[in-house]
């Protein structure tokens, strides 16, 4: 197996989880837009994007969520979208409303502002200030959800979504726009995300 990888919040998603799961697999590093736009690279992902894992027979998995869940069923040692029933919907849905609602806010904000995207999207400046915007509501969401003092966002063990969670923790950080100063509940847990070994990978 091997992954295409660079530097990225769609890519960090699956080096935090690769990193829980206590698996290795080789990368390969690309730039991302030099190395992404590639007619080589399209051959392995039609639409240009890291990451991607190629299996050793030459299938290609893209998409960082299913690769996730690839390798959380290949790799059932330490499983982290759940077992049973109610775990796997649990997480699912956590994971999706981090994604949905926190992570998507930054992305979509940095895919209209950056002019590294300017060529892969028809950026419109005003909708980039209103993502920005509208982060801190969201951030101050999770926490009133969070007020149980459960230790992980899915409850008492950590879950994808938690890994969901560090990557929007580490736009927040790349683009300084933090979770709020009184969001004590998540604050708490984002100490603890950063102090996790995967947080460096
Ligand atoms: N839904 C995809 C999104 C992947 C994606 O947007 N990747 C961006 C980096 S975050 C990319 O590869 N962009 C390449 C480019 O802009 O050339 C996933 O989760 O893997």
């Amino acid at each position: 197996m091997k992954l295409y990888n660079s530097m990225s919040g769609n890519t960090k998603r699956v080096r935090i989880f690769i990193s829980e799961k206590d698996i290795s697999i080789p990368r390969v590093e690309l730039e991302l837009g030099s190395g992404t736009r590639t007619p080589e690279y399209r051959k392995i992902n039609s639409l240009g994007e890291v990451p991607a894992l190629e299996l050793d027979d030459g299938r290609v998995i893209t998409e960082s969520r299913a690769i996730c869940r690839f390798l959380d069923i290949k790799f059932p040692k330490i499983p982290l979208m759940g077992v049973s029933a109610f775990d796997q919907g649990n997480i699912a849905m956590w994971s999706e409303r981090i994604h949905s609602h926190i992570f998507m806010a930054y992305g979509l904000m940095v895919r209209h502002a950056m002019a590294l995207f300017a060529e892969v999207v028809d950026q419109v400046p005003e909708f980039a200030e209103t993502q920005r915007q509208s982060i801190p509501a969201k951030w101050i969401w999770l926490n009133d959800e969070m007020s149980d003092r459960r230790p992980f966002i899915a409850g008492d063990t950590f879950s994808f979504a938690d890994v969901e969670g560090m990557t929007a923790l580490m736009l927040a950080d790349a683009f300084n726009i933090p979770i709020p100063g009184d969001c004590s509940h998540v604050l708490r847990w984002a100490d603890t995300m950063r102090n996790r070994p995967s947080w460096e990978a």
